[in-house]
């Protein structure tokens, strides 16, 4: 009698214990969990590999087909390899996470790359490859606005859902409710810079340099109404052409008006040369930039003259984070190099793709777009991330200045030389 009911007793212990182990939670999209139990569940559940962001907590996926293609349309060659070549590297990063963990339970996720060239024809016909040909259920990319503004529309009129992890310019969720972004528009970020220069650097006034191709021509206009916000004199503005090398003119004219500060609006191959050839005129002053020379590759372009460069970016690499610092471990293991915040924003963008399908437990585009547009307080190296109302970005930019070679934190103590 006393055996069975210590029988007994054992069998409730062990129930309960496996109920609470096993327990599932609600199915309800991107639970704002704190980072730390997002991590332990991740734990839980994982099989190999280092684990990342990700909604643990929604029921792992058991509706899915073997396997789940995601596209990539990224300029993998061209003058914005820079940003391209970084953003595939974060997203094979994180596949490879998504797939060694079993986010997706037996299904494997494939990203499917496709290069845009950096132009708007290659970036449609990378969109069309990437939605016709490779049957995928959601696109990362493309990297430029402007190949955006060509080939989203063509997943919009699809019903396919695509997140842009590098666009930047205003007007591009604007263009459907299939279209996401991670990246935060210039319109996010440039205030911001502009404040803490006037704040730090006691700046009264500015010449602008900007480029003619979309996003530079953008980001100036957002540079032009910062300045006039904080009551910023612009002294003189000058242009120039995508693909031009030599700044020479134009900097000399701004230079010659003694600006407190020189405002770049250009792309990062650009960006490089206008800054080692402002730093031989003689210009020591502080150069603000835009999203474009967020790469690192303008600092190794620019060298010793790229010191006191400032940038507004969505993400800096001393981040505390915890997914973010996970993120940087694993991306310096697997590249033997740093990652810079494309390389930041298109994992996330991985794991936010993943994430809605996931939660959707389907390949229906449709099904995965109302889960992009549900995701809310999810723990990611760019920190808690949502999407707003608009399916833009939601979470708080930084201000960078280039110290010994890398980008850190703009503060009143980076701000002195
Ligand atoms: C845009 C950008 C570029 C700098 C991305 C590489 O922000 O085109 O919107």
């Amino acid at each position: 009698m006393r055996k069975s009911l210590a029988a007994y007793l054992l069998i409730v212990f062990v129930l309960l214990f496996a109920t609470s182990c096993t327990q599932v939670p609600p199915a309800t999209p991107a639970q704002p969990a704190a980072a730390p139990a997002t991590r332990n569940a991740a734990e839980n559940v994982s099989t190999a590999g280092t684990l990342s962001t990700g909604d643990w907590a929604s029921p792992t996926p058991s509706k899915l087909p073997p396997k789940v293609t995601v596209g990539s349309v990224l300029g993998l060659t061209g003058d914005i390899a820079v940003y391209g070549e970084v953003q595939k590297k974060g997203i094979e990063l994180a596949v490879q996470q998504i797939n060694d963990s079993g986010y997706l339970g037996e299904s494997q996720l494939i990203a499917a790359i496709e290069n845009s060239t950096g132009t708007n024809e290659g970036a449609i016909a990378a969109m069309t490859k990437a939605i016709e040909d490779d049957q995928a259920v959601g696109v990362i990319g493309p990297t430029l606005s402007a190949e955006a503004f060509a080939a989203d529309p063509i997943a919009q009129k699809k019903g396919i859902p695509v997140i842009g992890p590098s666009n930047t310019l205003a007007g591009i969720v604007e263009m459907g409710n299939f279209i996401f972004r991670d990246s935060l528009p210039e319109s996010s970020v440039i205030p911001g810079t502009i404040k803490a220069v006037v704040d730090l650097l006691d700046v009264k006034n500015v010449g602008i340099l900007w480029g003619n191709d979309d996003f530079s021509a953008g980001g100036y206009k957002v540079f032009k109404q910062a300045l006039q916000d904080n009551r910023i004199e612009i002294l003189d503005e000058e242009t120039f052409a995508r693909g031009d090398v030599d700044f020479n003119a134009q900097l000399t004219k701004i230079i010659a008006k003694k600006p407190d500060a020189l405002v770049v609006s250009a792309l990062a191959t650009e960006a490089g040369k206008i800054i080692t050839q402002a730093r031989s005129l003689g210009f020591a002053g502080p150069i603000v930039g835009g999203n474009g020379l967020n790469s690192p590759t303008v600092i190794q372009a620019a060298g010793q003259g790229a010191e006191g460069v400032i940038v507004g970016a969505a993400w800096n690499i001393a981040s505390q984070a915890p997914l973010s610092v996970d993120f940087i471990n694993a991306y310096q293991a697997a590249y033997n190099a740093p990652p810079d915040q494309f390389a930041a924003q298109a994992y996330t963008a991985a794991w936010l793709m993943a994430t809605a399908i996931r939660q959707a437990d389907s390949v229906d585009p449709k099904a995965i777009r109302d889960a992009l547009a549900a995701i809310k307080n999810l723990d990611t190296p760019l920190g808690k991330f949502s999407f707003s109302e608009d399916r833009n970005p939601n979470h708080p930019p930084v201000v960078q200045i280039v110290r010994n070679g890398h980008f850190v934190l703009l503060t009143p103590e980076t701000a002195k030389n």
